[in-house]
């Protein structure tokens, strides 16, 4: 019977193998399992009482706000400015930075997040989720600025998501190892589920939605064809599973492999999904459980966001699908 841990208590132990750590940032991922158990108890009653639908106003990013959507901001927002880690936040829900109030204590921290994501499934019960990544600051002291938000992800110390499904699981890592925690609804508790995730470093499915095809470059098409062709000998075709909410398809493709790609396209050239809150993050994660994320060109934790709400085409997943994905976008695969 695998060992029953709580999060909490897996982070204390983490907290203990890093000489010198203040428990500061122990603190701080502690407040975040609270802010995802709130999050969910929301979720999880989303079609019995009336925080379903839509707010009717638009977001800064042009998505329709929808009331979970607005909820959830402001969960992550209450619990995580009281902790005195924080000297600012962003959030995909939020236009400018969100400032600590000046009552309130800072720290050396700053949180970026998207409180809820994949808000449009909501409604049909489909899995949404949250996603999270943890700065240092890089500006000395009092509140915190655009500088210390626009960072590459490569500077991020701690990245997650939660993924509100058939059973709620928080994700994340440090830098060691990937772990996972599934709440247990009787007792409120995150327990430990699963220890140091690995992603294969092939898979043999392809998650993207094919509904736009049309609008992709030749080397996408190239790409996609390829991936959809007969040959026993490199395991396709392979399968195509798009849920449609980024961390549910992100979530498997960490379990079982494979690739997931939100590319850029003759309409949208940079494609849907925002670098700092989505992309970055997953990114960290992937990365340190042995996958690759890409722009098609670039790492997306070497990319320098230049505002906070920039969009960046995701080809996210297992090292070797993304690394094919890039010679073929880059036109350098033979068909
Ligand atoms: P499309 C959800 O609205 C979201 O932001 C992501 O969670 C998801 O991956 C993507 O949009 C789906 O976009 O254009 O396929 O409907």
């Amino acid at each position: 019977m695998q060992r029953i841990v709580t999060i909490e208590r897996f982070i204390i132990e983490k907290e203990h193998e890093i000489p010198g750590a203040t428990g500061e940032f122990s603190k701080l991922l502690t407040d975040i399992a609270l802010a995802a158990k709130i999050v969910w108890r929301e979720v999880s009653k989303a079609g019995l009482v009336d925080i379903i639908g839509s707010t009717g106003k638009v977001n800064v990013s042009g998505d329709v706000v929808q009331k979970l959507d607005e909820f959830a901001n402001e969960i992550f927002i209450n619990v995580m400015q009281k902790g005195g880690h924080l000297c600012v936040m962003a959030s995909e829900e939020s236009k400018g930075l969100i400032e600590i109030p000046d009552e309130l204590a800072k720290g050396k921290y700053v949180l970026v997040f998207d409180p809820l994501d994949g808000s449009s499934n909501i409604d049909v019960n489909v899995s949404i989720g949250s996603i999270f990544g943890i700065f240092r600051r890089v500006t000395q002291s009092g509140k915190g600025t655009e500088e210390d938000v626009l960072q590459p992800g490569r500077n991020l110390v701690a990245a997650g998501y939660v993924v509100y499904g058939s059973s709620t699981i928080l994700v994340y890592t440090t830098g060691n190892g990937v772990h996972g925690f599934t709440l247990d609804p009787s007792i409120g508790e995150f327990l430990l589920s699963h220890e140091n995730i690995r992603i294969p470093k092939k898979g043999d499915i392809y998650s993207v939605n094919e509904g736009y095809y049309e609008r992709w470059d030749e080397n996408m098409k190239k790409f996609i064809n390829y991936l959809k062709a007969e040959d026993k000998a490199t395991g396709r075709p392979y399968k195509l599973r798009y849920v449609g909410t980024l961390v549910a398809d992100f979530h498997r493709t960490l379990l079982y492999g494979g690739i997931f790609m939100y590319p850029g396209d003759s309409k949208n050239p940079e494609g849907k999904l925002r670098l700092i809150y989505e992309a970055a993050p997953l990114a960290y994660v992937v990365e340190k459980a042995g996958g690759r994320a890409s722009n098609g060109f670039q790492n997306i934790l070497d990319i320098k966001p230049t505002s906070l709400h920039q969009r960046t085409p995701l080809f996210i997943g297992s090292e070797e699908d993304v690394k094919l994905a890039e010679k073929f976008l880059q036109g350098k695969a033979e068909d």
